[in-house]
C-alpha cells in the first residue's frame, strides 16, 4: 500500500538522479518538500531552478539538523550513508527514513523482479528486461541501473513487470519492499568503506527477501556461499519465506537453471524433468560469470511464465551492455576491452578470467578498502603487465609488488598508450580497474567513455600512420 504524503513535510537528502526524481514525485503528490545536499549552490546551479519552480525548498552546502528533525519523513539517496550524523539524530527523534527504492516501489503497479549481487546486476537486469519484452509482457527496467524507481511509477499498470537492479545502498533503506521474484547473483566484498564489514554488506543485500511471502520466489547462486545464506538468514526477519530456486554453472541443482554438458536446462520442480532451454554455445556473452548471469535470467524468466523458446532467442540476440567487458576494437592485432563497471576486486577477477592470457590490465581509481592481494595468483597466470591509475595506485603497487610487471601510469590516457606500446598481436588491453571512478571521473560510465575515446583516437592514428 502506498503511503499518503499529502501535506507531509518530506525531506529528500541528496540531489543526484534519485533525489531530484524523488523530490518532484513527492511534490506532485502534494507533499511539502525540502531537499538538502552537501554540495553548494554553485555546484547545483543547474538543478536548483526547476526545483524552486516546482515549489520545492532547497538547502545546499550541508545538512541542517533542524531541517532533518522537523520532517515527517526523510527520503534518502542511495549514496548518502545512514551514519550521517543529521540522519542519525532524526532517527533518534523518531523520524522515519526510507530510500527512493522503497518510496517508488510503494507506488509501482504490477509485479516487481528485483536483482541484486556484487557483480552482474546490470547485465542480468537488462537481459531479463529484454526476455520479458520479447515475450510481449509490458516491461519497465530501472533502479540502480540508472533510472530511479519513482520515474517508472507513471508508466506502470497492473500488468507491468518492473525489472529493478537494486544495490546494497538501496536495500539498506527498504521497509515494505516485496519483490514477486528476487535474485541474489553473488556476494563478494564491495563497498566495505560504506558498510564497515562484509557481514553488514551481505546483511543489506539479504534484505531483498525480508518481506517476501510463500507465493514469491527467491533465486540464488548455488555456487556462492554468502548468497546461499540469504535463504536461511536468521536475523532480523528469520529465514526467507519465499520459494527458493537455484542456478549453477557447474552441476545439476534441485530446482532452477543449470548447465549440463553443452545445455542450459531448467527444472521447475524437485524430482521433475529438466527442460532444455538452449545450448551454452549460443550464449553470446564472454566469460563463465556471464553464463551464471544467463542462468539467473533463465530462472527468473521461467518463473515469470516466459516459454523456453522465447528465452532462447532473446538470449542469443543479446549484446554486452556498455562498459561490461565491452569489446571496443582491435588495433594491430591487439583487442581492447572496456570493463569500466569492474569497480571491485571480484569483478576484475571475472574480467581477467574471461581471457586465456596475454592481458595488459589497467587497474586503479578510488579505493574502497579493497584487498588487491586476492588478484595475485590470477595475475601471475594471465596478465603480462599492470598499468596503475588514480588514487589507489600506491596501495595497489604495495599489495601487488613483484607479482607481475607494473607501471605507474597515473592517468587512463597514459595507461592506454603504455599498454598499446607493450602489447603484441594476440594480446588484450583490458580496463577492469577494481576501483570506483570518482577520483578522476564523474562515474564508471564516464571512465568507460573516456577509455573508448582514447582507444578510438589511437586506432585512427594507427590507421593514419599506415596510410602514409
Ligand atoms: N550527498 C549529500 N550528502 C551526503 C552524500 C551525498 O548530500 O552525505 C549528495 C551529493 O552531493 C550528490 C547526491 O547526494 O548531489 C548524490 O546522490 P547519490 O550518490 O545517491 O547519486 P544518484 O545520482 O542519486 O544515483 C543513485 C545511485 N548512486 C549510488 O548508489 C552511489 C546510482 O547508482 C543509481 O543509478 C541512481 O541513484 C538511480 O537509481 C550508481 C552506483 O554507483 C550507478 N551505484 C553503486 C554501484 O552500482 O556499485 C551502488
Amino acid at each position: 500500500m502506498a503511503m499518503d504524503v499529502k501535506n507531509k513535510r518530506v525531506l529528500v537528502v541528496g540531489l543526484g538522479k534519485s533525489g531530484i526524481a524523488a523530490a518532484h514525485f513527492l511534490r506532485a503528490r502534494g507533499a511539502r518538500v525540502t531537499v538538502s545536499d552537501s554540495r553548494d549552490a554553485v555546484a547545483l546551479a543547474k538543478e536548483i531552478p526547476a526545483l524552486l519552480d516546482a515549489g520545492i525548498m532547497v538547502e545546499t552546502g550541508g545538512h541542517g539538523l533542524l531541517t532533518f528533525r522537523r520532517s515527517d519523513l526523510i527520503v534518502v539517496s542511495p549514496g548518502v550513508p545512514l551514519e550521517t550524523p543529521e540522519l542519525q539524530q532524526a532517527i533518534g527523534f523518531g523520524v522515519p527514513v526510507i530510500g527512493e527504492l522503497e518510496l517508488g516501489a510503494q507506488f509501482l503497479r504490477g509485479q516487481v523482479i528485483a536483482i541484486t549481487g556484487s557483480n552482474g546486476k546490470t547485465t542480468t537486469t537488462t537481459l531479463v528486461g529484454e526476455i520479458l519484452k520479447a515475450a510481449g509482457l509490458p516491461t519497465l527496467v530501472g533502479g540502480n541501473i540508472g533510472r530511479p524507481v519513482v520515474e517508472l511509477v507513471a508508466e506502470s499498470t497492473d500488468a507491468t513487470w518492473s525489472v529493478l537492479e537494486v544495490s546494497s545502498f538501496q536495500l539498506e533503506t527498504v521497509d515494505t519492499f516485496r519483490p514477486r521474484i528476487a535474485a541474489v547473483l553473488n556476494i563478494t566484498p564491495d563497498h566495505l568503506d560504506r558498510h564497515g564489514s562484509f557481514e553488514a554488506y551481505a546483511a543489506a543485500k539479504a534484505r531483498i527477501t525480508d518481506r517476501q511471502g510463500a507465493d514469491d520466489y527467491l533465486v540464488l547462486n548455488g555456487e556462492d556461499k554468502p548468497s546461499q545464506m540469504v535463504a536461511v538468514k536468521t536475523a532480523p526477519q528469520g529465514p526467507s519465506q519465499a520459494q527458493v530456486f537455484w542456478f549453477s554453472g557447474r552441476r545439476p541443482i534441485k530446482r532452477g537453471a543449470f548447465v549440463h554438458g553443452d545445455s542450459v536446462l531448467y527444472l521447475a520442480a524437485e524430482n521433475g524433468k529438466a527442460e532444455p532451454v538452449m545450448p551454452v554455445s549460443e550464449i553470446p556473452l564472454k566469460g563463465a560469470h556471464n553464463v551464471e548471469n544467463v542462468l539467473a535470467a533463465v530462472c527468473m524468466a521461467r518463473l515469470a511464465g516466459v516459454p523456453a523458446a522465447t528465452i532462447r532467442s532473446a538470449v542469443a540476440s543479446f549484446r554486452a551492455v556498455a562498459h561490461r567487458l565491452e569489446f571496443v576494437t582491435t588495433i594491430d592485432g591487439v583487442a581492447y576491452y572496456n570493463d569500466s563497471k569492474a569497480t571491485n576486486v571480484d569483478a576484475t577477477v571475472k574480467a581477467v578470467s574471461s581471457f586465456a592470457g596475454g592481458i595488459h590490465l589497467i587497474l586503479g581509481g578510488k579505493d574502497k578498502d579493497s584487498d588487491y592481494t586476492q588478484l595475485a595468483e590470477l595475475l601471475r597466470e594471465r596478465v603480462k603487465a599492470i598499468y596503475t591509475i588514480g588514487s589507489a595506485a600506491e596501495k595497489i603497487a604495495r599489495q601487488l609488488q613483484g607479482v607481475v610487471k607494473m607501471k605507474a601510469a597515473g592517468t587512463l590516457q597514459t595507461a592506454v598508450r603504455e599498454a598499446a606500446a607493450e602489447a603484441v598481436a594476440g594480446d588484450v588491453v583490458l580496463l577492469a580497474p577494481a576501483c570506483a571512478s570518482f577520483d578522476q571521473f564523474n562515474s564508471y560510465e564516464h571512465r568507460g567513455q573516456v577509455f573508448r575515446e582514447i582507444v578510438t583516437a589511437l586506432a585512427a592514428e594507427r590507421t593514419g600512420a599506415a596510410e602514409v
